[in-house]
């Protein structure tokens, strides 16, 4: 369950036990800040400082992969919601078909069984993507060189997912080993099936929020997810990937397969979630519930 959801069922319960029960509120508002606050938050950077490179509190160095790209900080509050008249914003130009990647480093963090990396991200392109461009980004691992310049050739052998979006088609869930060069990209890609994606809609110039999930399903399984706008896009079945499956990730990266067109990306956030707590958690307010509404029938 995403957190939105469970957010969502605490509410209507709440309502509920409030409105017929009368139970204080407070004391079921508790259920909703104590999952939250075991969510923990690895990366939170919306740009607006204005730089790309200086770090800070949940802010990322960005580097370009490629001399080829140009990245520049906008202002522009409409990638995203607007956040002010210095809505930074980060424009990455690609001069050539492959070129456009873009990497950022965090602490080394693993998944443990249950938990899930929600990456989620605003983006837009500047003129409409032409048919068969492909717009990419996931959760990597640097593979013991960590990328700290542009123009490096470190993030080379990183391996991960990347998930790749394109107008008017499904998108796909991308599993690469490193193997060859560079990232989210190279003949070391290979795509992972399962389930139904339902196709994207025409990308344009327009703003999209993509949220990624994977989910360690066990111990040698992570599942995906992916949705566009608030519409989740596996629309049947799951997507698996039970074979050397990668838990280990300290990198974000973006890339432009087959494009040449100029994107912007603001308000890169990602989050470790622990799964068994927010059922523990959810199970326990249910069971209160009952409780509860026991109680209620006795006093009746
Ligand atoms: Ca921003
Ligand atoms: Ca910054
Ligand atoms: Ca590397
Ligand atoms: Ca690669």
């Amino acid at each position: 369950m995403h957190h939105a959801e469970f957010v969502q069922v605490c509410e209507s319960y709440i309502n509920e036990v409030v409105n017929t029960i009368k139970i204080p509120a407070f004391l079921l508002f508790g259920l909703l800040v104590w999952q939250p606050l075991h969510s923990q938050v690895l990366v939170n950077d919306n740009f607006n400082d204005g730089n790309r490179t200086n770090g800070g509190v949940g802010q990322l160095d960005w580097y370009a992969v490629k001399a080829a790209t140009t990245i520049t900080m906008q202002s522009d509050n409409t990638t995203g919601p607007d956040e002010g008249v210095n809505d930074g914003t980060l424009q990455i130009t690609p001069t050539g078909m492959f070129i456009g990647m873009l990497v950022g480093n965090f602490g080394s963090t693993t998944l443990s069984v249950g938990q899930s990396f929600v990456l989620s991200l605003d983006f837009r392109y500047i003129t409409a993507p032409s048919t068969g461009s492909v717009f990419r980004f996931g959760l990597y691992n640097s593979n013991g060189s960590v990328t700290s310049a542009d123009n490096n050739t470190s993030s080379g052998n990183d391996f991960g997912y990347r998930v790749q979006v394109a107008s008017n088609a499904p998108p796909s869930f991308v599993d690469e080993s490193g193997a060859a060069p560079d990232v989210t990209s190279g003949s070391d890609s290979t795509a992972i099936t399962g389930g139904t994606l339902s196709n994207m809609p025409a990308l344009g110039t327009s703003s999209h929020r993509a949220v990624l999930t994977l989910t360690r399903a066990d111990v040698n399984t992570m599942t995906f997810g992916l949705s566009l706008n608030g519409s989740n896009l596996v629309s049947s079945g799951a997507y698996t990937d039970t074979s050397g499956a990668f838990f280990t990730f300290d990198e974000i990266a973006f890339g432009a397969g087959n494009s040449t067109n100029t994107y912007r990306i603001d308000n890169v956030n990602l989050e470790v979630i622990p799964e068994p707590s927010t059922y523990a958690l959810l199970g326990l307010g249910l069971g209160a519930l009952w409780i509860l509404r026991r109680k209620k029938t006795t006093l009746q």
